[in-house]
C-alpha cells in the first residue's frame, strides 16, 4: 500500500491553495437567482454543519481498493430489519424518533420485540431489482444493515438464532442482494451494529469481573459474526460499523484496533471507516459526518451518511418530521461531499414486505436523472476551490477538466473566473454537451438566461495546460 501522511496531504493542499481562482460576475441581467430557495442554508441550519480536522494519525491509502472508493462518491444505504416491521409504531401510538431505534424508545422488553421475527416477511423482495434501481441512480457503492443495534441478523448466522433463518421468509437477504449488486458493478458495502441488545453476552459498560467475562465473550460472537460477513458473500469492499459509543468499547481502544486488524486480516484492501476505533484513530476515513457536513474540506477522507427525512434510517410508515429532502437537495448534498473531496451515501428503509417506498424510488429516479447527464462532475472527482464562486455554485475537478455545478443559475450571461485558463467551456445536457463560448481564455459569454435543468446545470472546462 502506498500511504501518505496527513502532513504531506496539507502539502498538496496547499499547492491547490496557491492556484485559488477569483470568480466575478460580470454584466447584469434581471435576477432569476431571487426566485429560488437557499437549500443549502436551509440545509447548513437544520443538520448543524461541523468542523472536525482532527486526523487523528491518519494516513492516506492509495491503494487500488480504495482510490475506487474515493473515485465512487456516492453510495446508497439501506436500513432494513425487523423494526421495519413495527415501522416507528409500538401498541397503536406513533413512536418519535429513528424507526431503527423503536425498542430503545419504547422500552419494548426482548420477548415483545422478538414477536416481530414471526411477521418479518419479505415476500416481494427483489434484490434484483433493487440493484437496477440504485445502478440507475447513479450509485457506485451500497451499504446495507446487517445486524443494527437491535441485533437482528439479515443472514443466516451460525452464531445466533435471532436471524433471518428464523422468519417465516427463512431466506438470507444478503447473498442475493451481494450478487445482484456486483452483477451490475456496484460494490458492497456491509453495515455491522457493535452495540447489541438482544445478544445477553453484551454489556454497555464493564462494571463487575462478570461483566468483563461476559463481553469478551461477546467479542468473540462479533468476531465470528464478522468472518461470516467477510468470508460468505464474495467480495466485500467496505465493512462499516456504528455503535462504538457505550463505554464497554470506547474505554479500551484496543478493541477497535483488534477488530480493524482483524477485518483486514480477513479482507486485506477493505475500506473502513472511523467508526471501528474508539475514537483513538482514523481507520481510512471519517464516516463521522452523520446527517451532518463539513463546513471546511476535511483534511482526510471522509463520507457524509444522510436520511431523506428528518432523521429516520428504518422505514416509519407515518413519518411526520422534518419533511423530505427534494431531489434537488440529495443532488446538492451530494455535490458539496465532492466539492469537498468526500463520499455520500444517501439512505433508504425498505418497508418489511420488501418493497421500497415510493417516495424514495421517485427521489432515486430523479437522481439518476440528473447524474445520467452530470456524472462527469461528480466520479473520480475532486475539491477545486474557486474563490468567490457565487452562492450555490461549487466546483469540482478531474484531471484536466474543472466542473460549475450550479445549484443557482448565475443571474448575469457572462461569467468572469479571474486566474484560470480555458481552452473551451461546454454545458452538459441530455442532448449532450453544448459549446460555451469564452472570451479573453477566462470569461464565459453567452451564458443561457435560465438554468437548463431544474435541479443544476453544470459547465464543463477544458483547462489549457
Ligand atoms: O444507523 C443509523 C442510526 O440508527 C445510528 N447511525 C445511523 C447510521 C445512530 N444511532 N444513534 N446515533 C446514530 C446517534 C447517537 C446518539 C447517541 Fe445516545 C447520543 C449515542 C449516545 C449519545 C441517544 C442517547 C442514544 C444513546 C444515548
Amino acid at each position: 500500500m502506498n500511504f501518505i501522511t496527513a502532513a504531506s496531504l496539507g502539502k498538496i493542499l496547499n499547492r491547490w491553495g496557491s492556484t485559488l481562482l477569483a470568480a466575478t460576475l460580470v454584466g447584469a441581467t434581471p435576477s432569476l437567482a431571487s426566485a429560488q430557495t437557499n437549500v443549502t442554508a436551509n440545509l447548513s441550519k437544520s443538520l448543524g454543519d461541523v468542523v472536525v480536522q482532527d486526523t487523528k494519525g491518519w494516513v492516506r491509502r492509495d491503494d487500488p481498493a480504495m482510490v475506487k472508493w474515493r473515485d465512487d462518491r456516492f453510495g446508497i444505504m439501506i436500513h432494513w430489519g425487523i423494526y421495519s416491521v413495527a415501522g416507528g409504531w409500538w401498541n397503536g401510538k406513533e413512536v418519535k424518533g429513528a424507526a431503527e431505534w423503536i425498542k430503545a424508545f419504547a422500552h419494548v422488553p426482548n420477548a415483545d420485540y422478538d414477536q416481530l421475527v414471526g411477521q418479518f416477511n419479505p415476500t416481494n423482495y427483489d434484490p434484483v431489482a433493487w440493484a437496477k434501481l440504485f445502478k440507475a441512480t447513479g450509485a457506485k457503492y451500497v451499504v446495507i444493515t446487517t445486524k443494527h443495534h437491535d441485533g437482528f441478523c439479515l443472514w443466516d448466522s451460525k452464531f445466533t438464532d435471532f436471524d433471518i433463518a428464523a422468519t417465516p421468509y427463512k431466506k438470507d437477504l444478503i447473498k442475493p442482494l451481494a450478487e445482484a449488486l456486483r452483477a451490475e458493478g456496484i460494490d458492497v458495502g456491509l453495515y455491522y451494529s457493535i452495540i447489541d441488545w438482544h445478544n445477553p453476552d453484551y454489556r454497555a459498560s464493564l462494571k463487575t469481573p462478570e461483566d468483563k467475562i461476559a463481553y469478551a465473550r461477546y467479542l468473540v460472537y462479533l468476531k465470528n459474526q464478522v468472518k461470516e460477513l467477510l468470508t460468505k458473500f464474495g467480495p466485500v469492499t467496505t465493512i462499516w460499523f456504528d455503535g462504538r459509543w457505550d463505554s464497554s468499547y470506547k474505554s479500551n481502544p484496543q478493541t477497535g484496533q483488534d477488530l480493524e486488524a482483524y477485518c483486514r486480516s480477513l479482507s486485506p484492501g477493505i475500506v473502513i471507516g472511523d467508526r471501528v476505533r474508539a475514537y483513538d484513530a482514523m481507520a481510512d476515513y471519517n464516516s463521522g459526518y452523520e446527517r451532518k457536513l463539513p463546513v471546511t474540506q476535511p483534511l482526510t477522507d471522509w463520507e457524509c451518511c444522510m436520511t431523506m427525512t428528518e432523521n429516520a434510517w428504518g422505514y416509519h410508515r407515518t413519518w411526520t418530521g422534518n419533511g423530505w429532502k427534494t431531489p434537488g437537495d440529495i443532488c446538492e448534498l451530494l455535490t458539496r461531499c465532492a466539492a469537498m473531496n468526500g463520499n455520500f451515501l444517501i439512505n433508504i428503509g425498505p418497508k418489511p414486505d420488501g418493497s421500497i417506498r415510493p417516495e424514495e424510488v421517485a427521489r432515486l429516479d430523479r437522481v439518476g436523472a440528473w447524474m445520467k447527464i452530470n456524472h462527469d462532475a461528480i466520479y473520480g472527482a475532486e475539491a477545486f476551490p474557486i474563490k468567490d464562486l457565487p452562492e450555490g455554485i461549487y466546483a469540482t475537478r478531474k484531471g484536466d477538466h474543472v466542473y460549475l455545478i450550479a445549484f443557482r443559475w448565475p443571474d448575469t450571461d457572462k461569467l468572469k473566473l479571474a486566474g484560470v485558463s480555458i481552452a473551451s467551456a461546454s454545458l452538459l445536457t441530455a442532448d449532450g454537451a453544448k459549446p460555451i463560448a469564452v472570451e479573453g481564455g477566462n470569461t464565459l459569454v453567452g451564458l443561457p438566461m435560465e438554468s437548463p435543468d431544474t435541479i443544476a446545470a453544470v459547465l464543463a472546462l477544458e483547462l489549457k495546460d
